[in-house]
């Protein structure tokens, strides 16, 4: 595995976890201080920012589309990426602004290569090559006992229906992705109350302002 490209431009920080663990709160949070700082942020998120990515969204999500083969589930998230990426993340970040993604290529390495249990080298040569390899300056995991997410909700898309185990080895693997890489991960108990977290992570994107 190659090391990976960091954006030259720009800044590029993402937010991972399983389902409830505060992702969407914790990056609207992050953009609007980052905006109060004069920041031009781009607030995104998978699967679905784009036209393409919309229909993706609802094939791979809707419980209506039953089973589907790992393997098709993995080639639908990797096409996501490769839309979001062409089309959303990279031309923002080459104006210079910060791009703030709920959930990337962790995402698909975790659900669809420790969850589905695919080989996660091959899923990961999938995605990384979907995403040209562009990869997150920061990646901040909200670590969540998946019982306590699904709690924080009551439907259940095809993804969140999967059994405990399968939510269990999807939190296990994005550990591990954290765990051999902290330099770009910043790993947080999404049990922590709202404004906490929120301060953590301030407190390390701050200094990675200075390049961006
Ligand atoms: N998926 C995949 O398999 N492969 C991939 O490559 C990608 C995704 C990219 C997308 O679902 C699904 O696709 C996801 C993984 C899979 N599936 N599952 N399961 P989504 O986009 O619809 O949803 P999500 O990404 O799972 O996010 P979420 O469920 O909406 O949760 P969240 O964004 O992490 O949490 P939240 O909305 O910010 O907060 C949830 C609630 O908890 C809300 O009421 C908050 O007020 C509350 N909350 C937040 N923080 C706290 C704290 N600290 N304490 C207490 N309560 C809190």
């Amino acid at each position: 595995m190659s090391a990976g490209a960091y954006p030259d431009r720009g800044l590029f920080v993402c937010f991972e976890g399983g389902e409830g663990a505060g992702k969407s709160t914790q990056s609207r949070l992050l953009r609007d201080w980052l905006v109060e700082r004069g920041r031009t942020v781009l607030l995104t998120f998978e699967p679905g920012d784009t036209p393409v990515g919309k229909e993706l969204r609802r094939i791979v999500l809707d419980p209506a589309t039953g089973d589907l083969s790992d393997r098709t589930e993995a080639l639908l998230y990797a096409a996501d990426k490769a839309e979001h990426v062409d089309h959303v993340v990279l031309p923002a970040l080459e104006r210079g602004e910060v791009v703030i993604t709920d959930r990337y290529v962790d995402s698909t390495l975790a659900y669809q290569g420790a969850g589905r249990t695919l080989d996660v080298a091959e899923v990961e040569a999938v995605a990384r090559w979907a995403t040209r390899d562009l990869r997150p300056h920061l990646t901040v995991l909200l670590d969540l006992e998946p019982q306590a997410g699904l709690d924080r909700f009551s439907g259940r898309d095809r993804i969140e229906g999967q059994s405990l185990d399968f939510h269990r080895r999807v939190r296990q693997g994005f550990l591990d992705l954290a765990a051999a890489d902290p330099d770009h991960y910043l790993v947080l108990d999404a049990r922590d109350p709202i404004d906490e977290i929120a301060d953590a992570v301030r407190a390390r994107v701050a200094p990675l302002l200075e390049r961006a």
